[in-house]
């Protein structure tokens, strides 16, 4: 039979909806319509066609949550929890499947939606599914926001549809989803499970589509509250398309997180962690610690290691269980990347890039560092979004802290350092919704995620997380209150 890693499957379960998709919305599918290509960045083979929603889709979606409002709400925590445990349940018996689709149409390497994007995608549903059981006794006061419109990006597509969807069912609302356009499917293979599970219908619902479907999402009077994962752009016209409308809003935007390493550092280990750091789904993280603050007196060591380092990363099919490095999201990724270098290498930034082979076709770069740069340089200063990793050098603890923050955004900060009293000092200085410290990436649903400045507000994950999806019930507590 087929090597378990195998395509097939996952070719097999597009097959069988005909390679063309409509949208899910009331338990249904619909048929599909204006469509485009959903296709695999590695070898720029279409895997389907997806719909693009349009204003009756999302209308009819809305129609759908509104309907199902009452019935989920009305719920008690601990049936919404039977729920969140069935879907969680239902990930990890097809975790292969939902890896093997979501690499191929990511292009991230099989080993990290194998091993980290799909377990924690279960993880996230099991540790809702234990929120929603206590509910009552932690948030009694609190009613759900009602219905939620959730855009997503496209770099962890899966993981972050459960970001965004475990905790707004556990606290009670309805939902109308939009993935990515570049990566639709294992949503929809997500929506095939609500149906399997018996999720009621209307509950969880699955508008396919471009920025302009986005949009009418944001815009749809009967939505309750936004939820918005990508580009700073986006995320503040989304800010201003709902001023004034009522509208609850979370946004999680864009970073370029320091990584820190002072000369006591185990640098072993920080060169390991700052390849995960900046390579891991090539560089397309939010939270990526692409730009590298290096004490001075360790400077040339530590580029010199980190540069061999970099020529053993292996770059190549997402599919190869070793390949370390696999396709950008699309080509007009890499050409975004590709852009941005060049800016920088004529404001006089070095740009290295390790001798390797690399697939000729699909969208694929090498592992990249830049030195030589100011403050100034444009490299220093925007999210880049690839596998680009930026070193700049500071003599002093404050001069490394003054650099850290020295940016638009703040997502997350990583510090490496021996001396834990220094990183301790240090940590609670860096303006970043995350400080890791001796490690990096280090996600949990227990914590909440997100940012500072135009990395975005509220957090996901954890408590606070969870109370994004729930507002005070005035009603509850005026009846409650003394009336003399
Ligand atoms: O993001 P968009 P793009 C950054 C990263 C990347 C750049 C561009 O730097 O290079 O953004 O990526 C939907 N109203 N990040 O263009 O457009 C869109 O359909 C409502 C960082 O792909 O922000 C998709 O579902 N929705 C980021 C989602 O927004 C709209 C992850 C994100 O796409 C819309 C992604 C509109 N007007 C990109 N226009 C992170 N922080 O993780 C688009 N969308």
């Amino acid at each position: 039979g087929p090597a378990p890693e195998g395509p097939q499957p996952a070719l097999d379960w597009l097959e069988s909806h005909g390679q063309a998709f409509g949208h899910y919305i009331d338990g249904k599918w619909t048929k599909p319509g204006d469509t485009f290509a959903s296709e695999n960045p590695a070898s720029g083979k279409i895997l389907a066609q997806v719909s693009k929603g349009t204003q009756a889709d999302v209308d009819a979606a809305v129609k759908a949550a509104r309907g199902a409002f009452k019935g989920w709400s009305g719920l008690s925590g601990y049936e919404r929890g039977r729920y969140l445990y069935a879907i969680a349940r239902a990930v990890q018996k097809h975790s292969r499947l939902f890896a093997v689709l979501e690499s191929l149409d990511n292009g991230k390497p099989i080993r990290e939606s194998r091993d980290i994007d799909i377990p924690l995608v279960a993880r996230h549903f099991y540790h809702h599914a234990g929120w929603a059981q206590h509910l009552n006794r932690t948030f009694p006061d609190h009613v759900p926001y009602g219905v939620c419109g959730q855009i997503i990006p496209w770099n962890f597509p899966l993981l972050m549809l459960s970001w965004k969807i475990a905790p707004a069912l556990a606290a009670g609302n309805t939902i109308i989803l939009k993935p990515a356009e570049f990566t639709s499917l294992t949503a929809l293979l997500f929506a095939e499970i609500c149906d399997r599970i018996g999720l009621p219908k209307g509950v969880v619902n699955i508008v396919t589509g471009e920025g302009e479907t986005g949009q009418a999402i944001v815009e749809h009077d009967g939505i309750d509250k936004i939820a918005f994962t990508g580009s700073t752009e986006v995320g503040k016209a989304i800010r201003a398309a709902t001023a004034g409308t009522g509208k609850g809003l979370s946004l999680e935007l864009g970073g370029k997180s320091p990584y820190l390493v002072f000369e006591d550092a185990d640098i072993d280990s920080a060169i390991e962690g700052l390849v995960d750091a900046i390579w891991f789904n090539q560089g397309q993280v939010c939270c990526a610690g692409s730009r590298l603050l290096v004490q001075e007196s360790i400077e040339e060591r530590f580029i010199a290691k980190l540069k061999k380092r970099m020529a053993t990363l292996r770059v190549g099919d997402p599919l190869d269980k070793s390949v370390d490095i696999g396709a950008l999201v699309a080509q007009i990724q890499v050409t975004r990347v590709k852009d941005l270098l060049k800016a920088g290498a004529s404001e006089g930034a070095v740009i290295y890039e390790p001798d390797m082979d690399v697939p000729g076709q699909g969208c694929f770069l090498k592992p990249t560092l830049v030195t030589n740069v100011s403050p100034a340089n444009s490299l220093v200063s925007e999210e880049i979004f690839g596998p680009v990793l930026v070193a700049m050098s500071f003599r002093t603890p404050e001069e490394a802290v003054a650099l850290a923050n020295n940016t638009k955004y703040g997502l997350a900060a990583t510090i490496w350092s021996e001396n834990i009293n220094l990183a301790l000092d240090i940590a609670p200085k860096i303006k970043a919704g995350v400080v890791w410290i001796n490690g990096t990436n280090n996600f949990d649903a227990a914590v909440g995620f997100g940012g500072y400045k135009e990395s975005g507000f509220g957090r996901e994950g954890g408590r606070e997380g969870l109370a994004a999806y729930l507002k005070p019930a005035w009603e509850k507590a005026l009846k409650a209150a003394p009336t003399t």
